[in-house]
């Protein structure tokens, strides 16, 4: 019955889905086509003055749930003349204008990196670095000095808050909102500063973006990245402070008890308005007090991986910031220690909760960089010592951050934690890689649930099939990797390019206060390079989502409308692989 009716919904369309930004000449070039019935169609190629280039006929796909509809290849890698503008065309239907072109996402790598300066919190935009006027708005948050959220939470648990006041000006906006979040900032931060280390230094060296640091002789992407890491080092709580905390308790809806704590070098989980502002709204503008909200060990233990990923790659460029960030991260280490299960329990609105139950991934990622950067035996004990040691755990998402240990092991100078660690990455990539086999749109995840933020889980997979590539030398990691960044520009079942700015039919209303054309035309739409969370059929619990309940397959459960949060937000954490990912494309 579900079945059926999802095959009515798609019945008699002729589309022609593609990668709407372009490949490189030599890559491999699939094109999906769309069709009322499994019937073989004859397709062409013409360039932008009606030229045919080539021409064959599509291949039938067997019938995949996760699109609906009947679907059929097109491969289009004999197209290897460079070009703008070209187009698949099968009778009257056209796809995207699409390019062949050598390097075609150095653009993309950028805008998506630029993503973070607009979403700088504490410091004006500025029109000539924001790539146009109408995306510069005033400093906002500015001189932030907040104390804990003292009272009762949505369920009635009365929370005593602090007696101390930070200053954690800066940093960045998670997403849609105005939180900033200690849990998330980490993979983000993280994200960034890996492709540093990968790239060895080369990515976005100083002057290759247009961002207020240009010109200081350090690399764009650690100066971005820089900006996250200091609001990260001032979420901690000062030395000798005691806080009454819920310890041990991960049920958020058992009645909390409180206990008296030494909290010196905890992270405050996040900082954020005390209620949800409303849509839009230029951060400038905010009405609503904002708060710290109570220390968690998951945000301790992503400082600590942070910190200590910052510390080894400052230590040449800025020492003496680099010991700060050594210092914060020992403190933060030794505090989770001693507080391992203060979990984020509280239910507050006016943020996202991101809550983890199990922290024990957090703690083997710390531990990961604080071996890397320091060599401590300590640290290497931790690492051998913890149940993620020998897996890997899937890819990486800001609840589930083993992979990120072992990406920075498998870099590492200790050859024998090194090659573990690459096995169980390279591991990982033969599973993604055959996964693509049963998917009719190609990529590297074959599974029917998609979750909240779905494109950043696919290009995750996508910077581990990259990793795997170099180590194991094996072309088809790279092909399954080409495979997911395809899908996010075009070659999915919407037919749409989910960054803006990047493809003819691309991502226009995301769900952000600032970037909300569509619920207000004195505000702007969003600027290119900023990646919409993607389909989620596993919560669907916007207005809009609500109504596509039960009537959409996987990967058509989307919609791009401003109103669609579950959706099509945007996140600091997607955007992070968007940029790894688009940075080192061949
Ligand atoms: O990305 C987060 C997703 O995994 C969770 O399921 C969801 C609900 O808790 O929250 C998402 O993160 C949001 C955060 O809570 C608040 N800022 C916007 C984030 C992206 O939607």
């Amino acid at each position: 019955m579900k079945a059926a009716l999802l095959l009515l919904a798609a019945q008699g369309e002729l589309a022609i889905d593609v990668n709407q930004v372009g490949f490189a000449p030599d890559a491999p070039k699939l094109a999906i086509a769309r069709t009322p019935d499994a019937a073989p169609r004859d397709w062409r190629i013409e360039d932008a003055a009606g030229k045919t280039m080539l021409s064959g006929k599509t291949t039938p796909l067997p019938a995949d749930p996760r699109a609906g509809g009947h679907q059929q290849a097109i491969d289009l890698s004999a197209l290897t003349d460079p070009g703008k503008g070209y187009r698949i065309r099968i009778g009257e239907a056209a796809s995207a204008a699409f390019s062949v072109a050598p390097q075609p996402y150095r653009v993309l790598a950028s805008d998506a990196l630029a993503f973070f300066y607009h979403q700088r919190a504490g410091t004006p935009i500025l029109a000539r670095h924001a790539g146009g006027a109408q995306w510069a708005r005033p400093a906002a948050h500015v001189g932030e000095r907040v104390t804990c959220f003292a009272g009762k939470d949505q369920r009635g648990n009365v929370w005593p808050g602090c007696e101390h006041t930070l200053d954690v000006t800066g940093g960045w906006y998670d997403a849609g909102d105005h939180g900033k979040y200690v849990v998330n900032g980490g993979i983000a931060t993280w994200t960034l500063l890996n492709l540093h280390e990968w790239t060895g230094g080369a990515a976005f060296p100083d002057g290759a973006q247009s961002m207020p640091e240009a010109g200081n002789r350090v690399s764009d992407l650690l100066d971005e990245a820089r900006y996250e890491v200091g609001f990260l080092l001032a979420m901690q709580v000062p030395r000798g402070k005691t806080m009454q905390l819920p310890v041990g308790q991960n049920d958020p809806a058992k009645p909390l008890t409180f206990t008296a704590v030494d909290a010196g070098g905890m992270a405050h989980h996040k900082v954020a308005d005390e209620r949800w502002t409303s849509i839009p709204m230029r951060p400038d503008r905010d009405p609503v007090t904002r708060r710290l909200y109570p220390p968690s060990t998951a945000a301790t233990l992503n400082l600590a991986a942070v910190a200590a990923q910052a510390a080894r790659i400052w230590r040449t460029i800025d020492p003496a910031f680099a010991k700060k960030c050594l210092d914060a991260a020992t403190a933060a280490w030794a505090a989770a220690q001693r507080n391992p299960q203060l979990f984020a329990v509280g239910d507050f609105t006016g943020s996202g909760g991101y809550g983890d139950r199990d922290v024990s991934d957090e703690s083997f990622w710390a531990a990961a960089e604080l071996y890397a950067t320091t060599g401590d035996p300590r640290f290497a004990a931790a690492v051998d010592a913890s149940p993620h040691a020998g897996r890997l755990g899937g890819e990486p998402s800001w609840a589930s951050v083993a992979a990120l240990g072992h990406a920075t092991l498998a870099i590492g100078s200790d050859w024998q934690r090194r090659d573990r660690s690459r096995a169980l990455i390279v591991e990982a990539a033969d599973r993604f890689e055959r996964e693509r086999r049963d998917v009719a749109y190609r990529i590297p995840f074959a599974s029917e649930r998609y979750v909240w933020g779905s494109t950043s889980n696919l290009l995750s997979r996508a910077m581990l099939l990259r990793m795997a590539q170099r180590w194991a030398g094996e072309a088809r990691f790279g092909a399954a990797a080409g495979d997911a960044l395809d899908y996010i520009l075009g070659r999915n079942p919407m037919g749409t390019s989910y960054v803006s700015g990047h493809g003819e039919r691309a991502l226009q209303n995301p769900h952000h206060r600032f970037w909300a054309r569509q619920a207000d035309p004195a505000y702007p739409g969003p600027p290119p390079g900023a990646l919409s969370g993607g389909p989620n059929n596993s919560n669907m619990g916007d207005p809009v989502a609500e109504k596509l309940k039960g009537k959409c397959a996987p990967q058509r459960c989307w919609v791009d409308d401003i109103g669609a949060f579950t959706m099509n937000e945007v996140a600091i954490n997607w955007n992070a692989p968007l940029v790894w990912v688009a940075t080192t494309a061949p």
